[in-house]
């Protein structure tokens, strides 16, 4: 099977201007630096970097939403090139604006791509390919221009994505919405307003909170989260933002918030999922390497994707029925 053994190419979107803290700016290189790559090689699968996507600082003058919506479209095109190019990109954040570039641009090459010839799988395509998402994240990051205080992008992607927002960001790579309020999930979510709360609610989008997590725990969650976004979709994809994870594993990020999730609990679960062929694309944002401590949130990142690769136990996650 081909597409279960595409190389991995991890791409660093090199942008912090979408958030309050531009430090994230700084996360893809020191993670390259530290020898992410390298490291994720020992795990027995094609593993490579290429080239970084930059955000350009001499639009910020222009503000933040002007310096991102131009960031998306060129990361948009790097990461449909990846796919077109039978690879598994590997989004290296950066702020978690990145995700409007990272999943316009694996929604566009899906729309791309061929129908099926498989009778089963043209299902899946009748009304055009949907991309399913599961959304990993302390935050929900559903704001809109209207509902958002800080008018920080990184705020605002899940919303954009949805068909929500300032229309430059909603417009990148494809016009409208990218994904369906009924195939995306978000898990492990703890702190939000309650505009962005409202309008997720308003769509009828699955949030499981940190509650609910702490209660089914993490991996019956996610089984539950992969079967919806795969349910009549063509293709999913997985977002995850290192603040998901509880301060004492990840105190490296963007926005850290206390009671998170435990990373050997989450490393676990994802066990093999990037063995899955339909899984399309990944992203793991809000490194920060200036709060890191002793690189335990890169370690934290490299066991991440290292759990996705791995090929010893392939995909409990997928196999298992909620
Ligand atoms: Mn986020």
């Amino acid at each position: 099977m081909r597409d279960a053994m595409r190389p991995v190419e991890l791409i660093g979107a090199v942008i912090g201007e979408g958030a309050p803290d531009r430090r994230t700016r700084a996360g893809p290189g020191s993670l390259r630096q530290w020898g992410l790559g390298r490291r994720l090689l020992e795990r027995g699968r094609e593993v490579r970097w290429g080239p970084d996507v930059a955000s350009d600082l001499s639009a910020l003058p222009s503000g933040p939403m002007t310096v991102v919506a131009e960031f998306s479209q060129r990361l948009a095109a790097r990461v449909s090139a990846s796919i077109e190019a039978h690879r598994l990109p590997v989004v290296i954040g950066g702020d978690h604006s990145c995700a409007v570039g990272t999943w316009s641009g694996a929604v566009a090459a899906l729309r791309r791509r061929p129908p099926p010839t498989d009778p089963d799988a043209l299902d899946r395509y009748r009304s055009g390919p949907r991309l399913g998402l599961v959304w990993i994240d302390a935050h929900l990051d559903a704001h809109t221009p209207d509902t958002s205080e800080s008018q920080m992008p990184h705020g605002m992607p899940l919303a954009s994505l949805l068909g929500y927002g300032a229309e430059a960001l909603t417009g990148v790579a494809l016009r409208g919405a990218k994904l369906k309020p009924a195939d995306v999930v978000l898990i492990g979510c703890r702190s939000w307003e309650s505009g962005e709360a409202e309008l997720l609610a308003r769509l009828g989008v699955r949030v499981m909170a940190s509650d609910e997590v702490t209660r089914r725990g993490f991996a019956a969650c996610l089984s539950e989260a992969i079967a919806r976004v795969r349910e009549g979709t063509a293709a999913w994809g997985l977002s995850f933002d290192l603040d998901a994870l509880d301060p004492a594993d990840a105190p490296g990020t963007g926005t850290p918030v206390e009671r998170g999730l435990r990373l050997a609990e989450v490393t676990g679960a994802l066990h093999g999922l990037a063995w899955d062929p339909q899984l399309l694309a990944c992203e793991l944002v809000e490194y920060n390497p200036e709060l890191d401590r002793d690189r335990s949130t890169a370690r934290a990142a490299e066991d991440l994707i290292g759990a996705l690769i791995d090929r010893r136990s392939a995909g409990a996650a997928l196999r298992a029925r909620p």
